[in-house]
Order: C-alpha cells, then structure tokens, then sequence
C-alpha cells in the first residue's frame, strides 16, 4: 500500500517535470537562504530592498515563461506558479514584486509590444537591472476600471498623458511603467520611463500589509510620451485584463505557499507546546484544524496544477481563474487567522511569522481583484448576468 506523506498528501509532486522541480528548489533555496532573514526587520521598518529584483533575476525567477532570446528561462506556468509559492512562503510582499515584474510588466511588452520594444525593455526587466510597475488602479476606480479617468491626448510625436494612478506596486523605485489610459475613449497601454518630465510616483506610507512591499501612487501631469512607447497590439480592457489573468494564476500559488508557512509552523508549535500536562496537538480540536487545513491547502494546490497545465496548453478561460485567486486568497486568510489563534500569545509576535502573513493576506484577498469582485465574475458565468453595475 503506498504510504500517505502528509507533506504531499495529494501525491502532487509527481506530476511536476524535473525542471518544474529544479526551478522549485532554486526558488525554496533562495527564499528560505536569502528572503527569510531579513524578513522581520524589512517588515518592522517598512523597507523593500531593491537588490532582491537583481537576486531574483539572476536566478532566473523573473519573466521566467518568456522565451530564452529575450533572456526568459522558457519555463512552464506551472513553474512560474511554483517560484510564487515559494516566495511567498517567505513574504506576500516578495511574492508581489515577481508578480508585478512578471506577469503584468514583462508580460505585457512581451504580448503585446512590437519588436522593437522587447528588445528595448525585456532584457533589463528580465535580469532585474530595470524596476517594473503596473498603472491600471486610480484612486476612484478600483474594482471598475473601466472608468478610469486617465486620458492620452495625440500631440506631434507622441502622446500626452495626464491622470493619477494609486496603490501601484513598486512605483516609487520603478524604471519602467506600464501605464494603462483612454485615448479618444480606447483604453490603450503607454510605457513611461522614470525622468520623464510631468511624472512622479510618490511612495503610500502607513500600510499595514504588505510592509515588506513598497506601493505608490503614479502620478502624470502632462507627460510627453513619445509614439514608439504605446504598446501597439492591446486596445480595450482585454490589455490589462490579459495581464492580471497571469498575475492572478501566481497568486492563487503564492497565497497557498504563504498558507503552508503558517500551517506548518502551527503544526511545529502545536506538537511542541505542551499545556495540561501534554501537546497541545494531543487535542481533537487542534488536530481537526490542522486537518481541514491540509484538505484546503492540498485542494487548492491541485486546482493551481490544473490549471497552470491549462495555461501552458492554452486552454485555460479566464473565469477559471478567478476561481482559483478567490480561492487560495480566501483559504490562505481564514488559515493565517487559524494559525495566528494557535499560536496564543506568541502568535501576535512578529517572531512566528504568522501575523505578518496574515496581515499581507488580507491585502492579497483585496487585489487583482477582489473576493467578492470575483464571485461576481463567477456569478456573471454561471447564470448570465452581470451583477457589476
Ligand atoms: P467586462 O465587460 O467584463 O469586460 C470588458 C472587456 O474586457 C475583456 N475581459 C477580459 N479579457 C481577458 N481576460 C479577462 N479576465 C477579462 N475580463 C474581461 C472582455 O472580454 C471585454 O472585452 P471587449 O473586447 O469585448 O471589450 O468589463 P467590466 O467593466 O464589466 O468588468 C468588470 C470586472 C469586475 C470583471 C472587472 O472590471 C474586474 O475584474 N475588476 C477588478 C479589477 C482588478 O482586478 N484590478 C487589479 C489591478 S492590478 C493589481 O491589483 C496588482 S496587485 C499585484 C501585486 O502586487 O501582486
Ligand atoms: P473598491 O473597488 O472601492 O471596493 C471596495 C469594496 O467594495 C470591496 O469589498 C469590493 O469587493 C466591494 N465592491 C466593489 N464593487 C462591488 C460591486 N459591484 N458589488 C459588490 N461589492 C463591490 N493596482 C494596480 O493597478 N497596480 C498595482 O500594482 C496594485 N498594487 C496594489 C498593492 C496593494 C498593497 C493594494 C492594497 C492594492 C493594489 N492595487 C494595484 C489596487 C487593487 O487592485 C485594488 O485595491 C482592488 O482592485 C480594489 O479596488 P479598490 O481598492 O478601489 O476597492
């Protein structure tokens, strides 16, 4: 009879290929080896260490489905779903700094830009050497961004753009911005370049989640950008919707590996502490956490490889998506704050790692779309009405 590993109780690791697997452990290595010790004090002091883009970089972790001559690793999307997992393990906000630069700044050159563009960006955003960033969300249009307010106005040899856009990863260490605005009423992509006159990306301090991660707002006043910077193949919010329909399959990964840190350190703490005399994992009740947390985590997973192959076959809609993100997101928060009451009082320390994934979490269930946002989207499908608007 083949023995139940509770480490794997879904027997996944078999269905992952040998560079899969390579490019896992790279991932586990570097976030547990480089990322986790100085987690605590990032988090404390608010600080996001530019370096870990060209540390990732270096290691292939960032762009890494893109093709090799534009120097992408060529890997599969259950790949770069597994590379999510393990860095955020370590930290949401590590997870989303490779989710910006991958899935919603490279990808979108990559896709949806001419030549002449790739070569131009995705070499530096590919080694880490340039800082992406993503513009789509503004401060009245978070959910609908269908009504942005960000215009482009055609002008001799460009385009100039005005708006605001808010709560944008990475914006104040940004090289390069893909910046989403309506032109003669089009949504339409813009790639805008750190000096460029009119343009500032001031950092949103007081958060707290994602402390680790550093947000801003992008902010353009009358910015000249010049014609070869408008991204030519997306018109519409399929642009920026292909985008987060990657981004999103990472998080649904990124946010279970941020589950399993918590789970197993509330599994380790639990056999460890002993009150009335034994473990406090001796208890029915400890023990039925811990279980229904392994079926969400284990489930959850399995659905990400499902559709992670999807992906790789192109055959994955874009609602599926939704499904997993709204999932893992959900899961992941009710499993931190499980995790964090298990810990008693230590759990409120940021020693133990639990609150501070907890507290990332609940931003992660907050953006690329919402929880709710994305039952809507699931709603929509099953009965045919939009419940939006
Ligand atoms: P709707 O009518 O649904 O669609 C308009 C057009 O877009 C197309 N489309 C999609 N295309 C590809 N993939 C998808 N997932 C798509 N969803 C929609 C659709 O086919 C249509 O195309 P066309 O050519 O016919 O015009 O638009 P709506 O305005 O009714 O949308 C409503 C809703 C709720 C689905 C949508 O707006 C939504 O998903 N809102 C959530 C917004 C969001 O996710 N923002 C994320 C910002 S980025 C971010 O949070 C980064 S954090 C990253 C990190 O730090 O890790
Ligand atoms: P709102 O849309 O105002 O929603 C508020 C509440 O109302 C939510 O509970 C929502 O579910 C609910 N709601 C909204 N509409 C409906 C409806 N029709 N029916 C029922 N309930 C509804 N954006 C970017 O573009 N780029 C980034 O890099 C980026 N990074 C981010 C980083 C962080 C740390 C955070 C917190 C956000 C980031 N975002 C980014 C923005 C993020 O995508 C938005 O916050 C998110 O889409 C929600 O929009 P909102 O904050 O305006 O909330």
């Amino acid at each position: 009879v083949p023995e139940f590993d509770w480490t794997d109780p879904l027997s996944l690791n078999g269905q992952f290929t040998e560079d899969e697997k390579m490019i896992r452990d790279t991932a586990h290595k570097y976030a547990q080896d480089k990322l986790l010790p100085g987690i605590v004090e990032a988090n404390r002091e608010g600080k996001f260490d530019r370096h870990i883009m060209s540390e990732m970089g270096a290691l292939g972790l960032l762009g890494a489905t893109i093709p090799s001559e534009y120097g992408g690793a060529e890997a599969s999307h259950v790949a770069y779903g597994l590379i999510a997992h393990e860095v955020e393990a370590v930290d949401s906000g590590y997870r989303s700094a490779l989710s910006v630069q991958s899935s919603l700044v490279i990808h979108p050159i990559y896709t949806y830009g001419s030549e002449a563009q790739r070569q131009k960006w995705l070499p530096g955003l590919i080694s880490g050497d340039l800082v992406g960033c993503f513009g789509l969300t503004e401060p009245n249009h978070g959910s609908d961004p269908n009504s942005m307010e960000t215009r482009a106005k055609k002008v001799d040899g460009g385009y100039e753009l005005n708006g605001t856009k808010m709560w944008i990863t990475n914006s104040p260490i940004a090289d390069v911005f893909v910046v989403w605005g309506k032109l003669d009423g089009v949504i339409r992509g813009f790639v805008l370049e750190k000096g460029m006159d009119g343009l500032s990306a001031p950092e949103i301090k007081g958060k707290l989640a994602l402390r680790a991660s550093i947000t801003g707002e992008i902010v353009m006043d009358s910015v000249f950008v010049p014609e070869d910077n408008l991204l030519p193949n997306a018109k519409g919010l399929s642009g920026p919707f292909g985008c987060l329909n990657k981004a999103r399959y990472g998080i649904a990964w990124g946010a279970l590996g941020a589950a399993t840190a918590c789970w197993s350190t509330a599994r380790e703490y639990t056999i460890d502490r002993q009150q009335f005399g034994r473990p406090l994992a001796a208890n029915q009740l400890i023990q039925k956490k811990l279980a229904d947390m392994q079926t969400e985590i284990s489930i959850g997973q399995a659905a990400c490889l499902q559709i992670g192959r999807l992906l790789d076959e192109k055959k994955c809609p874009p609602t599926a998506i939704s499904l997993i993100k709204r999932n893992s997101a959900g899961k992941a928060l009710a499993i931190a704050r499980e995790c964090r009451d298990m810990l008693g009082g230590n759990g409120i320390s940021d020693e133990f790692h639990v609150m501070r994934h907890m507290c990332n979490l609940e931003a992660v269930n907050t953006y690329e779309g919402t929880h709710d946002v994305h039952a809507l989207i699931l709603g929509r499908a099953i009965t045919g009405i939009a419940a939006f608007g």
